[in-house]
This record gives structure tokens, C-alpha cells and sequence, in this order.
């Protein structure tokens, strides 16, 4: 089939449709433009929330810390303290208690530095400390699900340009996972095979959408892609969480995750908005094992450092849509430098 029409493909991770339209890359745009974030931060802002020794929102003070940083979030979305289930009233109305635990992970104390501008080490160190709290948060009986993730930027809702990430714990197994525990399990049976590895095993022996890899993790614009410059990271190695990584794969996955986002802020020359989120298997105490740990970068930019991709009208009422195709956006961030713009 000629790609070159528009068409639709399939996500076989979620089980659903994205329409490709690939000839309207050119459209004008006379819509909203971003506005850019600041190039130059303090490498200390006394107003921070969460730079050392300042005092939080909440009250409580942050300690002189020199790594990776967790605090309880002072506004947490998930409380450990829930009321017991009752059933259901209704189909109609239908409610349930979610018990949880919210937690706020500084990457470093400084101010000024995201991912890609972090040292290997300090990434390693950051991935170590997803990993701590995961173990940490799985072994409470009430937690069954753990959700790490990075909101990048302004226009990602970050609240706070000090760089950090969130980790989310609850009782039930969340609508996206749950999709793709679904997709996992199914192809199993079908295939008697995992699905993760056989796609990257295809993807890798094609190259046509790898933007980059190690001997740890392959990087690559999916087939299925909706976000214009949407990742997804695969760890080669059949694993089911952070939790099962070797001491050499966290350092791997490092190198890989600042391989990435260094690619991200050198498209448009400037600090790339994402959301990043790793999707490990669920704790509840079941085995998984045709689950396969992977992370998903979702980018909003689709054309330069001041416009977005809007995911309105078609999207909200029938299916996500793209114009750039996945080949062309894979295309662009392969062909971009790992040394970051900044850096050279
Ligand atoms: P986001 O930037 O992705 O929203 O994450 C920041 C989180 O940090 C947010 O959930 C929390 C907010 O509740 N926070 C605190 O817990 N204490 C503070 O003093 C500031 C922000
Ligand atoms: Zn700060």
C-alpha cells in the first residue's frame, strides 16, 4: 500500500486507529503561537518551590540536598487513607474509593539543568531513584499500579521550569496500561510471542523509524505515532519494570533517554516540552509476563518552537489525526546531532 495518501494505522499497543494525512504537512498557520520559554535560568532562584533550602507551598522546607530529590506532593492528586468500597448504586453512577500515594522527584539541585543538559551519571542517578520508588511504593499492599513521569515545560503544565518529575501509585491499574495490558496479553496468545520484542525486532532490522539505539534500548518514532515527534523507548531485554534493570541497563537506558532529549532541543534549538512516562507492568502480586517495560515521550510541537499541535475537533470527537508522517518525523530527529546546541 502507498503510505502517500491518507490512510490509517493501527496502534497495536492501545488497539486503536490513527488517521495519517500526509499531504497536509503544508497547511498555513495564522493560529496560535507559543510563546518561547526563557532561554537562561538562575542555576538558584530564591522564589523556587523546589531548589535546596527553600520553603515549599505547603510550608515544609526543602533540606540543602545535593542529588535526586523526593518529597510527598503537598498537593497530592492520591491519598493513602480511603473510605472502604461499597457497590455499586447504579450502572449509571458508578464510583470507587483510590487509595494512593503522589511524590515530586527533583533531578538535581540545579535550577537550570533538564535532561539532556544533565551528566550521564546524574541521569543514572535519576533513573536509580524512578527505580527506588517504584520498589518502595509497589511493596504497599494498597498499590498496584506505579506511574513515573515527566511534565516538560509550560506548555506541558509543568508548574515549576526547576526540572523534576512525579511519580503517581494507585490501587487500580490506569486506563492507558490497561489498554495495553489488553494489546500485550492478546497478541501472546495469538502469536505465542511478545509483542514489544517482535516490534522491535522489525523496526530495528527496517531502521525507517529508529532514531537512535544502544545496546539497551531502541528509540523510535512508533508506526502509530499521533504526537508529531512522538518516541517510544523499548528496552531490548524482555523486562516487565524499571525494578528488573541491571546496574548496566539503567546506565544504557541513561545514555538512550539523554541521546533523546538532546535530539528533542536540537529540532527546534530550544528547550523541547514533552510528557515522558515509563509504563512498567502492574504490582498487584499477579505475574505479567507478556509485559514489556517501554516509555513514551509525547511532545506537543509539531512545526517549529511556536506551534503546536492542537489535539481538538477530529481528535476529541473521532480519532487522532497527523500530517507529518512518523518516517518523515523519525527521519528528522535521526539526522540530528547528540552533542546539545547549547554545549557546542
Ligand atoms: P508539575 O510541574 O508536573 O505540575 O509537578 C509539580 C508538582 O509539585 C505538582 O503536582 C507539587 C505540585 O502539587 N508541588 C508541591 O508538592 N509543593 C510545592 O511547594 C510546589 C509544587
Ligand atoms: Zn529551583
Amino acid at each position: 500500500m502507498t503510505l502517500d495518501f491518507p490512510h490509517r494505522r493501527y496502534n497495536a499497543l492501545t488497539g486503536e486507529w490513527v488517521l495519517v494525512s500526509p499531504h497536509r504537512a503544508q497547511r498555513p498557520w495564522l493560529g496560535q503561537v507559543e510563546r518561547l520559554p526563557p532561554e537562561d535560568l538562575p542555576d538558584y532562584d530564591p522564589a523556587c518551590y523546589l531548589c535546596p533550602g527553600n520553603a515549599r507551598a505547603g510550608g515544609a522546607r526543602n533540606p540543602l540536598y545535593s542529588g535526586p530529590f523526593v518529597f510527598d506532593n503537598d498537593f497530592a492528586a492520591l491519598k493513602p487513607e480511603a473510605p472502604a468500597a461499597s457497590p455499586p448504586e447504579s450502572a449509571l453512577f458508578r464510583s470507587e474509593p483510590e487509595p494512593g500515594l503522589c511524590r515530586v522527584i527533583c533531578f538535581s539541585p540545579r535550577h537550570d539543568l533538564t535532561l539532556p543538559q544533565l551528566s550521564q551519571t546524574a541521569v543514572e542517578q535519576v533513573l536509580a531513584t524512578w527505580l527506588a520508588e517504584t520498589r518502595d511504593l509497589a511493596a504497599r499492599d494498597f498499590i498496584h499500579y506505579v506511574q513515573v513521569f515527566e511534565n516538560k515545560g509550560a506548555q506541558m503544565g509543568a508548574s515549576n521550569p526547576h526540572p523534576h518529575s512525579q511519580v503517581w501509585a494507585s490501587q487500580h491499574v490506569l486506563n492507558e496500561p490497561a489498554k495495553e495490558l489488553r494489546t500485550q496479553a492478546a497478541y501472546q496468545a495469538q502469536h505465542g510471542r511478545c509483542l514489544l520484542c517482535d516490534y522491535v525486532g522489525a523496526e530495528t532490522h527496517s531502521r525507517t523509524r529508529v532514531v537512535t539505539q544502544n545496546a539497551v534500548a531502541v528509540a523510535l518514532v512508533p508506526y502509530w505515532a499521533v504526537w508529531p515527534f512522538e518516541v517510544l523507548v523499548v528496552l531490548r531485554r524482555h523486562v516487565a519494570a524499571l525494578t528488573d534493570l541491571t546496574e548496566s541497563e539503567v546506565s544504557g537506558l541513561a545514555e538512550l533517554l539523554r541521546r533523546v532529549t538532546t535530539r528533542y532541543d536540537n529540532l527546534f534549538e530550544m528547550s523541547f516540552p514533552y510528557s515522558l512516562g515509563f509504563h512498567p507492568a502492574p504490582v498487584d502480586g499477579q505475574a505479567y509476563p507478556t509485559w514489556h517495560l517501554h516509555a513514551h515521550f509525547y511532545p506537543p510541537l509539531l512545526r517549529s518552537a511556536t506551534v503546536r499541535k492542537f489535539m481538538v475537533g477530529y481528535e476529541l470527537l473521532a480519532m487522532p489525526q497527523r500530517d507529518l508522517t512518523p518516517e518523515q518525523a523519525a527521519e528528522r530527529l535521526r539526522s540530528l546531532s547528540d552533542v546539545h546546541y547549547r554545549a557546542r
